[in-house]
């Protein structure tokens, strides 16, 4: 296996409910990974499936009056269908229903139990059956499940335990050993924070004649394995069938949301390590995609259907919306407005119009030919310079997984080919006919920047990277090196102007829409949404430390309304978009936040962590420069300009209240 071989998955998703905009985006990511990675020339390989067994497919089943497989079958070529409509080039869908993943689940069971690590016992605990785990009460927020909002029920019974906690000292070196295996590392700490207390073993068997739905143990054939030890084993099963073990494992990328870190980053190493398996390489963690409601599900009937918005915007741009607006790693809230005003500002404006423009000028100048190219002029270097740095730009960002600034990198050229055009003046150049060289060598320059700007994007816009090289009169055969190549556009080439690639959107149509939306309550638009469709600007002002102002007197019951928490600091980082904001990661108790503060200035990211402050925990969220901030932090300033966090004088539990 070498350093070019990439095998990516993302989760694979419960089959109780139908694709929605958060299972699109982990799939589209790993879609625009895959295929970033297949122009590199890896050796590439992209898994995505369905989990099927369990009590909550179970009972979505009879509540649907159909058998499981019935309803599974059904609802997994949902989600294969919505994979195909979205363009998703997977290379293997895996279902935990079929034979080929039952055989290695059965295999891997067998070779831990018989190691000694599965042990017969009972157990009592609380049982949430969203997460299809027992929780602990450390997990629970004012008693119910953080992730389903629901009260765990309390269940005792027979059941099978993998002996978990016996690797919990391994798996903490390995992770110390491995700093880039958890990834960001927020997520990392928040793993290592869990490691800290004993993990205990985990319950992998149910009494079949309870939950008929799920696969025998090998052993023991009145108890059936489902979910975690089923599922994760997905990963592998799916390479098993295929032969391709040693080929792709253990270079494995594994992409999830932050709900099922604990399955990830402490059930499945440790599953692996008994199984002597070779450990995955990296977990990449992203957050959630909320709207003003909250995380999305049935339940709370603000879920946000991917086909919809592909139907209504076309695929790609969905796909540029999705990976420019969220920071991997951190939250982001969905709104169609932003979405449409990054369209408009991005692909539209940005991109569009350098298109038109260039293809507008060469029909105008050379019958729609490409020119020849003199040699460049001192004008030409900074564009040249850009875009021959353009790959390993791109990489650098693409590895840290900064996919949002990879592709603001690549905006950023093509920003840069605009003002190009605006400096070299080409409308000037064409009525000095002693200038035809020189006019030619400007527009094969823009020839030259909208080529490689296509490849650089065709991972993000794979459908419109290729409507926009064949209007170059280009073919779709390029690798990403492409990009940064300079001059592989040929003179002569016959250049063909087609529709739009991105038409833009009639923002006072969306936001007559919106308000209607509004006014009638029937939306699940985001609140950064609902303000720019009412004028009202959300800004990077809102958490500006301003010092001490006096203001009217409140009344107790005003104060009241306030919630201020003890928070403590578990990672710190400068906002990837603004100078003077810092993005925290706080805990309060077991519950993690993201606070933007600007409070930059005055301190570097890494004297903030282990630090515990005063945050106001009951703000509205807000998005500040792109990320979601879910509360603030409070900070004194004096009159010179000094400004010290709130800090206490003992040391005081995380999430604890203020009064
Ligand atoms: O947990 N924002 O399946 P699942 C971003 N079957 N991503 C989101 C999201 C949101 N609001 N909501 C869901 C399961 N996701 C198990 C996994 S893997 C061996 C077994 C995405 O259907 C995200 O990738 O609940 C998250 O981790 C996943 O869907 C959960 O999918």
């Amino acid at each position: 296996m070498s350093d070019k071989t990439f095998y990516a998955t993302t989760p694979i998703f419960y089959v109780n409910a139908e694709p929605h905009i958060g299972h699109a985006y982990t799939t589209i990511l790993v879609d625009v990974v895959t295929r970033y990675h297949r122009l590199k020339g890896d050796d590439t390989f992209f898994l995505t499936g369905t989990d099927e067994h369990g009590e909550k497919i179970q009972k979505a089943a009879d509540a649907a009056g159909i058998s499981p497989q019935a309803y599974t079958d059904q609802i997994s070529s949902k989600f294969r269908s919505t994979w195909d409509d979205l363009g998703i080039r997977y290379d293997e869908f895996i279902r935990t229903t079929e034979e080929r993943h039952k055989k290695t689940v059965n295999e891997i069971l067998q070779t831990v139990y018989d190691k000694g690590d599965i042990i017969f016992g009972e157990y009592g605990g609380l049982y949430c059956i969203g997460c299809e785990r027992y929780l602990t009460e450390k997990e629970l927020v004012d008693g119910k499940c953080k992730d389903h909002d629901t009260v765990p029920e309390y269940r005792s019974e027979e059941n099978y335990f993998f002996r978990m906690e016996k690797y919990r000292p391994w798996l903490i070196e390995y992770i110390e050993d491995n700093p880039d295996f958890i990834r960001p590392e927020r997520y990392r700490n928040e793993v290592l924070g869990i490691l800290r207390e004993p993990i205990g073993d985990l319950s992998i068997s149910r009494p079949k004649d309870r939950v008929p739905w799920g696969i025998p143990l090998p052993w023991d054939d009145n108890h059936v394995t489902y979910v975690w030890f089923d599922a994760l084993i997905n990963y592998y099963s799916a390479l098993e069938s295929q032969g391709t073990t040693e080929r792709y494992w253990p270079a494995v990328n594994h992409f999830i949301a932050k709900d099922i870190l604990k399955p990830h980053g402490v059930f499945w190493p440790t599953m692996l390590k008994s199984a002597g398996l070779p450990i995955y390489k990296h977990l990449n963690v992203h957050g959630y995609w909320q709207t003003d409601t909250g995380k999305m599900s049935k339940s709370k009937g603000n879920v946000v259907r991917p086909l919809d918005l592909k139907d209504k915007y076309g695929n790609d741009a969905f796909r540029y919306y999705l990976l420019k607006d969220m920071s991997f790693g951190l939250d982001s809230t969905f709104g169609e407005l932003g979405l449409a005003e990054r369209v408009n500002a991005d692909l539209a404006n940005d991109l569009g119009n350098l298109l038109n423009r260039t293809l507008g000028m060469l029909n105008k100048y050379f019958d729609s030919v490409v020119p020849e190219s003199a040699e460049p002029t001192e004008a030409d270097n900074e564009l040249l310079t850009s875009f021959k740095a353009l790959p390993a730009d791109i990489d650098v960002f693409f590895e840290k997984l900064q996919f949002d600034r990879g592709i603001e990198r690549i905006m950023e050229s093509v920003r840069l080919s605009n003002r190009y055009i605006a400096e070299t003046k080409p409308w000037e150049l064409a009525k000095d006919e002693s200038k035809k060289e020189r006019l030619g060598t400007v527009l094969y320059n823009c020839v030259e920047a909208l080529r490689c700007a296509a490849i650089a994007l065709s991972p993000v816009i794979p459908d419109k990277s290729l409507e926009l090289l064949a209007q170059l009169g280009l073919g779709d055969n390029y690798t990403i090196e492409g990009a940064g190549n300079w001059g592989l556009s040929y003179a002569g080439t016959k250049t063909q102007a087609g529709t739009p690639l991105f038409p833009r959107i009639d923002m006072d149509e969306l936001r007559a829409s919106v308000e209607a939306d509004v006014a009638t309550g029937d939306t699940n638009m985001s609140d950064e949404t609902t303000a720019i469709a009412t004028g009202e600007a959300v800004s990077a002002e809102t958490e500006e430390v301003t010092g001490i102002v006096h203001k009217d007197e409140v009344t107790i019951d005003d104060f009241a309304k306030l919630e201020f928490r003890v928070a403590e600091i578990v990672a710190c980082e400068n906002h990837p978009k603004a100078d003077k904001l810092l993005v925290l990661s706080v805990k309060l108790a077991d519950e993690e936040r993201t606070i933007v503060s600007g409070i930059r200035e005055w301190y570097d990211a890494e004297d903030l962590v282990g630090k515990k402050v005063i945050i106001v925990a009951n703000l509205k969220p807000v998005k500040l420069r792109g990320i979601l901030s879910q509360g603030m932090i409070m900070a004194a300033e004096d009159a010179d300009g000094n400004l010290a966090v709130s800090a206490l004088d003992k040391d005081i539990a995380s999430g604890s209240e203020v009064r």
